[in-house]
């Protein structure tokens, strides 16, 4: 499912039933087993380079960016897979540029941690943790300097609040604010690590929302393993921030599910019972029982999603495997402006 061509100012209707709530649905089971088809790809060799999932933290993903309107633009990190697909990137691209390829989203040039798909609204994708969020308020300026009504959302992790760009972009953003001028959704994916370090031993102050509220700018937590709830403060959020022109930060409390990288295999740094817990607490299996409860969807109507989702993720992988390499004249182009 691409992004809702609805207006920024759509109110959640959770007793309607709306087609949407299964679309959101199908979108998140595609996301996952995308992600658990990557894992297998990179041990059979086919992904270099880095790779990290986004299992467990697909709400946070699909609850914000189905509020959006269709010409905001998304940044984030290198833990990007999920953004793209969601703000609709063809699966084959996606798949194709993590196996290298000339057809992936970024010409098979920039794997797993530089995904980019500007048709899309998806402007990356990096691997320098916190780098992403100084851009990311610039082109919220930008876009409100050119008379637009466009809003930039950011996504970044607990772990990149620790890094000096990170308060270099929140005082500008505050800054601008003043003014109108930001108008820009940060939202911290905070899944409790930095890879092995838990928030507690890389926080001074636990509460990441309070953080962010030192810059002026308005913050507040969401259960980011819930859809209904983050999707309940993302439109609230969206709407806010489209009108005042002003930052506002959603702290999306969540938890990854898979290792923090491909390599991250003994997670010495948390238990198995640990992780079975949060399990109990899977954003798709929460979603699910709740529009059967509510909408009758059945196991046959689940079954269907996840067939069609494990056939557009294979048709996706060799669609990554059949496809050429970049020619060698390609190395050099598109990386530095001319
Ligand atoms: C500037 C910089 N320092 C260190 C790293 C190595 N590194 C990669 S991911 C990561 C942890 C980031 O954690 P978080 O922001 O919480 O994101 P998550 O992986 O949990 O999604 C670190 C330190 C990096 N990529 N860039
Ligand atoms: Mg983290």
């Amino acid at each position: 499912m691409a992004r809702q061509k609805q207006e920024a100012s759509a109110t959640l209707d959770q007793a309607a039933c709306a087609p949407e709530w299964t679309d959101i649905l199908r979108q998140m089971i595609l996301i996952r087993r995308f992600e658990e088809a990557t894992e297998r790809e990179f041990r059979r060799g086919k992904i270099g380079g880095y790779l990290h999932v986004y299992s467990g933290q697909e709400a946070v993903v699909s609850g914000v960016i189905s509020a959006l309107g269709k010409d905001d633009a998304v940044f984030t990190g290198y833990r990007d897979h999920a953004h793209a697909l969601a703000l609709g990137a063809d699966p084959k691209r996606v798949m194709a540029e993590l196996f290298g390829k000339a057809a992936g989203v970024s010409k098979g040039k920039g794997g797993s941690m530089h995904l980019f798909d500007v048709e899309h609204g998806f402007y990356g994708g990096y691997g320098i943790v916190g780098g992403h969020v100084t851009l990311a308020a610039g082109a919220a300026y930008a876009l409100r300097y050119r008379g637009t009504d466009r809003i930039v959302v950011c996504y970044f992790g607990d772990g990149a609040m620790n890094i000096g760009s990170f308060h270099e972009a929140m005082n500008m953003a505050g800054l601008w604010g003043k003014d109108g001028m930001c108008p820009i959704l940060f939202i911290i994916e905070n899944n409790g690590y930095a890879m092995g370090t838990s928030v507690e031993r890389h926080s001074a102050l636990t509460d990441l929302a309070a953080r962010v509220r030192a810059y002026n700018i308005q913050a507040e937590k969401a259960d980011g393993q819930d859809l209904f709830a983050i999707r309940g403060v993302a439109d609230r959020a969206v709407r806010q921030v489209r009108e005042s022109g002003k930052p506002y930060c959603i702290e999306a409390v969540t938890y990854r599910f898979s290792g923090h990288g491909a390599a991250d295999i003994l997670q010495p740094y948390r238990s198995k019972d640990e992780v079975e817990e949060h399990k109990h607490r899977d954003p798709i299996v929460i979603l699910r029982t709740r529009l059967s409860e509510m909408c009758g969807l059945g196991d046959n109507d689940v079954k269907k999603m996840e067939d069609e989702a494990a056939q557009r993720v294979a048709e996706a992988v060799k669609f990554a495997e059949e496809s050429p390499a970049p020619e060698p004249d390609e190395l050099y182009r598109d990386v530095v402006a001319e």
